[in-house]
């Protein structure tokens, strides 16, 4: 049958099962959009193309499928790099389809020409550009193939307009596209599986570090299995949040900066850390140098490029975790490691005390509280989204994740503006799910005209924002390390009530514990959108911190006798500026 390019993009999208797409038009994609009328797809008009990137991401994120951006040439491209790259940092699958100008004009510096290709090449897991119109069904299927492939990643297929406009007589492939050869477990370094079960029945002090890997391999119950059978606790990365439920007495909870002190002095005290689908990043290790000093380490990942990067492996296997997991369940034995879940148990004393839930409550509201009654409103259930910055730490220590993809945030970038787009995105992909958006009052303000777009396409998320009056998380960066000179970090804000009014939408405000609960229930209550403008302490401090590249059982911790006071001195002097 004879078909255009702009046809054939949704031809290709449409049979792999796409439904819906985040963009913006223009003119180098005009021939794209006209022809997507006749498709069954639900467009979704963006108020920034970052903002449709984050959305994207938050769609794949939030169902595991893969999220598609598509874009005008020039301006419309560029506006992507910040989300291709939050995407790319958490390997997560996003497909950006961009127009080009028309081939004849490339390298003449024609009327919205980028290298969109060259500037993306860095920030993707494999881009095309497509001049010809029989190449567009095996770049737009291959895209689609390798976001999801292996470690997932980003991809971008940038096409000319002629490309779009030409005709030609085509057929559907549904072969399925074969690339290099894939196997379960392409090699072992350092050792093979049985020399990882060794290492496992001669630990007496195993910790798990579980990362998004587990998300990604889908190995939820494999890693249940392992850590029941081995009697081995599990801290998890903040992507790992959820991959391993939060009530389960296994559960040491978040490893790294902030991460609760009892977990990163197991860390440091083990003597086995078996990492699975982490990448050691360095807010996960501070100092690799005094690093799990006496621990063996054994690394599951599926990028060679991963084992031995950051932290040295005595065992590294390249490979799918939940294959490598079935296969390492088969050959490790029964343990019991009581003495050493009761010794790290022991450690959490210490931390409760210091915990601001525990303190006499003082008249004002803590961001602590906010997420802690939102996580109890919620049961536990809803799916948050986070932006970055302090609440963002707040939200991995107080809202407790039991269900995987029930945390979404950007971790390796640390995009601010992420979270209210990618909320929109992850209610898309999820409809039935209760979706939150816990944000600051700064990145809330860097993509704030997604509100819009949330109101045009009748999306409802619940957008808590943690209202600190800063840019909470440098300010506590100023505060510990630079005398708390606080350079550009005081924010002033619209009022956010009136925001979500503008919209047709409800706002709503709380500055006292009392009415967090009364507000979050409301919010669920509300048809459409609610944005909930907490009013929090505004000086507070997200405790542990470990400095960064400091060792990880140099935490800063909040001081157990008063409320909001900065670090401890003795720390302080163990943590140069120039670490930070
Ligand atoms: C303000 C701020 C503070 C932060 N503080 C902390 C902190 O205290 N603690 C913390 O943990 N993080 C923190 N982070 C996040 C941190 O920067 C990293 O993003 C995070 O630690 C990465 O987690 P990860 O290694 O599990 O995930 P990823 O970076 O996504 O790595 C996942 C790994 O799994 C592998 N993988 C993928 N698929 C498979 C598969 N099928 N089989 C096997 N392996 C697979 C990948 O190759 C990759 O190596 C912070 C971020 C911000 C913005
Ligand atoms: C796009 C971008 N610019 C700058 C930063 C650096 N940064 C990290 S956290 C932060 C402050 C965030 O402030 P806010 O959104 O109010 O959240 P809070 O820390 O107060 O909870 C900044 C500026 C960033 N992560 N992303
Ligand atoms: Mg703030």
């Amino acid at each position: 049958m004879k078909r255009t390019g702009a046809q054939i993009i949704w031809e290709c999208l449409v049979r792999e099962g796409v439904r819906t797409v985040f963009g913006y038009p223009g003119g180098a994609i005009l021939p794209a959009y006209d022809a997507m009328l006749d498709y069954p797809i639900r467009h979704v008009l963006v108020r920034h193309e970052q903002g449709a990137t984050h959305m994207a991401d938050g769609f794949a994120r939030a169902g595991g499928g893969v999220g598609v951006v598509i874009a005008t040439s020039g301006p419309g491209a560029t506006n992507l790099v910040t989300g291709i790259a939050t995407a790319q940092m958490d390997s997560t699958t996003v497909v950006c389809i961009a127009g080009q100008v028309p081939s004849r004009l490339i390298g003449y510096v024609a009327f919205q020409e980028t290298d969109i290709t060259g500037i993306t090449l860095p920030i993707t897991k494999h881009n095309y550009l497509v001049t010809r119109v029989d190449d567009i069904m095996p770049a737009i299927r291959e895209a689609l193939y390798l976001a999801q492939s292996g470690r997932p990643g980003p991809v971008l297929v940038d096409i000319t307009k002629d490309a779009q406009q030409a005709s030609t007589e085509w057929a559907w492939d549904g072969r399925p596209i074969q690339l290099r050869k894939q196997r379960s477990r392409l090699a072992s370094i350092g050792g093979s599986l049985e020399r990882a079960a060794d290492l496992v029945r001669n630990a007496r002090k195993p910790v798990i570090l579980a990362g998004q890997g587990v998300l990604q391999s889908g190995a939820y119950s494999e890693l249940r299995a392992f850590a029941e059978l081995t009697d081995t606790p599990v801290a998890l990365t903040l992507l790992g949040l959820g991959t391993f439920p939060a009530s389960h007495p296994l559960n040491l909870g978040m490893m790294g900066m902030h991460g609760e002190a009892w977990v990163n002095h197991a860390i440091q005290e083990a003597d086995l850390l078996l990492a699975f689908g982490m990448r050691f990043d360095d807010r996960v290790t501070g100092n690799t140098r005094t690093y799990a000093p006496q621990a063996k380490k054994i690394h599951i990942d599926i990028d060679p490029s991963e084992i031995n990067k950051n932290v040295a492996a005595d065992v590294g296997i390249i490979g799918d975790l939940r294959e490598t997991l079935r296969d390492l369940l088969e050959i490790v034995e029964r343990a019991d490691h009581a003495p050493w879940l009761a010794y790290i148990s022991a450690m959490k004393g210490d931390t409760a005390v210091r915990d601001i839930q525990g303190m006499p409550d003082d008249g004002h509201l803590y961001a602590a509280h906010v997420i802690h009654d939102i996580w109890r409103v919620t049961e536990g259930r809803a799916l948050v989204v986070t932006d970055v910055g302090q609440h963002q730490m707040w939200e991995a220590q107080y809202y407790r994740h039991e269900l995987p993809r029930s945390l979404i945030t950007s971790g390796g970038l640390g995009t601010m503006g992420f979270g209210l787009p990618a909320a929109i995105g992850a209610k898309l992909a999820k409809p039935d799910s209760e979706v939150w958006a816990i944000v600051g009052d700064g990145g809330f303000q860097m993509t704030q005209a997604e509100l819009t777009t949330a109101a045009q396409e009748g999306v409802k998320v619940n957008v808590a924002i943690i209202n600190n009056g800063y840019l909470g998380m440098v300010r506590q960066w100023q505060e510990f390390f630079y005398e708390r000179r606080y350079a550009a970090t005081p924010l002033r804000s619209p009022d956010f009530v009136k925001i979500a009014e503008a919209h047709g939408l409800t706002g709503l405000r709380a500055d006292k514990r009392s009415q967090v609960r009364d507000r979050v229930q409301a919010a669920r209550d509300a048809e459409g959108t609610v944005v909930i403008d907490f009013r929090v302490e505004q000086e507070d401090s997200v405790y542990p911190m470990v400095p960064a590249g400091a060792d990880l059982h140099a935490m800063i911790r909040r001081p157990s006798t008063s409320l909001g006071a900065g670090p401890q001195p003795s720390v302080l002097a163990e943590t140069a500026a120039d670490l930070v």
